[in-house]
């Protein structure tokens, strides 16, 4: 059986990281994808040199041509302008929503049939533009935050409990950003619930508040610090597992940016929900009860992101 292709549009911080990872992971053969001269083939050597330490077998190739993507198995977009400190993700709205254009036409000519996975920010927007823009059946374009999200949040909560992070669950609903909707009620120590947790006296609801803030603020937090750029080993590792998840039909039940046409009452728009991905790509959205109150900070989430989305319509309204 040939080797599966993985085609990273874009090639920086996070596309670098996810070459390494896929290498590391033996996933399949690697396109890196970028408009810097030099740089994606740069990389894709480099990678390829550190195979015979590692001991995996992988083509690594870079390229500036949409042609290098094709048939793509998968294909996940990094391509863009990140984010600078004091920079919202709106800021970024206008200019990667050009190049989820370009992106999106490359992958409706070369790999019609790959699972696309969207990073680049503001996430719930691009992602949404990519799938218009490429033409691609909205189960196979997805977009990558929860599952960072809920990363973040189950790395806060295990240093609180002083457990391991494998025995910490945690889920996060709604848009990528400040508006997203951490779910208390549905994280889990070992199937434990938090709020059960509280009660048990493993921490106060004000620890649990501020850990809920500092996940919301996540990215911020890691921009502040670098300075120079956003998360990338966190985004990576997120990615790959949902490419994973696809190329091997594992059916993992995943945090994403998910096309929703009814469900949570939402149409068109493309947000955060639990869903099943396996070999058909999206294959369920999981529609869990919320109650009041996380139904309130969900409606709040959607409604940023519906804005976003109006605001893209307005500046791209080919798509
Ligand atoms: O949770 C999430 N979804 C995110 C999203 C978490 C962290 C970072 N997130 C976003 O991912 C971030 O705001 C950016 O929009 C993307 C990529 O972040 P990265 O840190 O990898 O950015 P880089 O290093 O700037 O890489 C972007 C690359 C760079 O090499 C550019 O030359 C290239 O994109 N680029 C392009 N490639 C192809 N085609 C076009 N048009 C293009 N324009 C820029």
């Amino acid at each position: 059986m040939a080797r599966k292709k993985i085609a990273l549009i874009g090639g920086g911080m996070i596309g670098g990281t996810l070459a390494h990872l896929v290498g590391l992971k033996e996933l399949g053969d690697v396109v890196i994808f970028d408009i810097v001269d030099g740089m994606p083939q740069g990389k894709a050597l480099d990678l390829a040199e550190s195979s015979p330490v590692e001991g995996f077998d992988a083509k690594l190739a870079g390229t500036s041509e949409y042609a290098g993507i094709e048939g793509a198995d998968v294909v996940i977009v990094t391509a863009g302008v990140p984010r600078k400190p004091g920079m919202s993700r709106d800021d970024l709205l206008e200019i990667n929503l050009k190049v989820m254009g370009q992106v999106g036409a490359g992958i409706r000519k070369y790999a019609p049939d790959a699972f696309v996975i969207c990073i680049t920010n503001p996430l719930d927007a691009m992602v949404w533009a990519l799938q218009k823009a490429s033409g691609l059946p909205a189960e196979k374009v997805v977009g990558m935050a929860g599952v960072l999200d809920s990363a973040r949040f189950r790395y806060f909560l295990a240093e609180e409990f002083g457990v391991s992070v494998e025995d910490v669950t945690a889920f996060v609903l709604g848009g990528h950003g400040d508006s997203m909707v951490p779910l208390a009620r549905y994280s889990t120590v070992a199937g434990i619930p938090v709020p059960d947790l509280i009660a048990m006296n493993w921490t106060t609801k004000a620890r649990l508040d501020e850990i809920i803030q500092r996940t919301r603020d996540g990215g911020a937090e890691i921009v502040g610090l670098l300075k120079t750029g956003s998360a990338y080993y966190a985004p990576a590792s997120s990615a790959i597992a949902m490419a994973e998840s696809y190329l091997k039909d594992k059916k993992r039940v995943l945090p994403c940016a998910a096309h929703l046409n009814g469900q949570y009452g939402v149409k068109d728009l493309y947000v955060g929900v639990p869903v099943v991905i396996g070999s058909g790509g999206v294959e369920r959205v999981v529609e869990i009860e919320l109650d009041k109150d996380e139904k309130a900070l969900f409606q709040a989430s959607m409604k940023t992101v519906e804005d976003l989305v109006q605001r893209s319509r307005e500046l791209a309204p080919d798509l």
